[in-house]
């Protein structure tokens, strides 16, 4: 059986939770300390060799990166998460791409400063600003007309977004970015509100 090593509020750890959690994946979370370090002790290390977490055991399986993991959760689980049409599963990687390059380092600055206590300065948040407005009015024309980022599908995209979204929107300047695009903020209505997400953010 899969072991996840994280930790329920991390955002990496709770993209391979809703992954788990939508493929009806049978999994045990092991919990690390962070006040402990738990992430920083050796025992962690060998699994996680940067010291981050999450990271998972597949019955002697080794693997890090969320990302990664949710790949390979999914593609255990018969794709279910993954669209079959070449295209589209390209679309899929450009979004999960797109989330990594131009989103999540802007989102974070604001999950940092209302979240984890890591304030920002004013400069910092005014340039992560301009960042999550541009990458917010990309969404929203991609997202016209489309229920999930490449389509009906909801894939793993959607789910790479959601912790930095389910975070952010707590800081009322990255409220009002994500909730003036119209499409993005019904999307993010519809992820949100999914069984597995609600099970993931502890509001199930
Ligand atoms: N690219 C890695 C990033 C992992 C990461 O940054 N994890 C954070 C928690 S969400 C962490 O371990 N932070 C503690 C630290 O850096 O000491 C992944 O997607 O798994």
């Amino acid at each position: 059986m899969i072991k996840l090593y994280g930790h329920p509020i991390s955002t990496c750890t709770r993209k391979v939770l809703c992954t788990l959690n939508e493929t009806n994946t049978p999994f045990e979370l092991v919990t690390l300390d962070f006040a402990k370090a738990d992430h920083k002790h050796a025992a962690h290390l060998a699994r996680q060799p940067f010291g981050k977490m999450p990271a998972l055991d597949d019955d002697g399986f080794v693997l890090y990166e969320s990302r990664a993991m949710s790949r390979y959760i999914d593609a255990k689980a018969g794709h279910k998460l993954t669209p079959s049409d070449a295209k589209l599963d390209a679309l899929m990687e450009q979004w999960i791409s797109v989330e990594v390059e131009n989103f999540t380092p802007n989102a974070m600055k604001f999950v940092y400063h209302t979240v984890f206590q890591r304030a920002q300065t004013d400069e910092v948040l005014a340039k992560a600003a301009e960042g999550l407005e541009a990458s917010c009015s990309v969404l929203d024309k991609a997202l016209a007309g489309k229920t999930y980022l490449v389509g009906d599908q909801f894939t793993i995209a959607d789910i790479c977004y959601a912790p930095y979204f389910e975070y952010a929107i707590m800081n009322p300047q990255a409220k009002e970015i994500f909730t003036k695009h119209a499409n993005v903020a019904s999307w993010w209505g519809r992820v949100s509100e999914r069984p597995a997400w609600r099970k993931t953010a502890g509001r199930a």
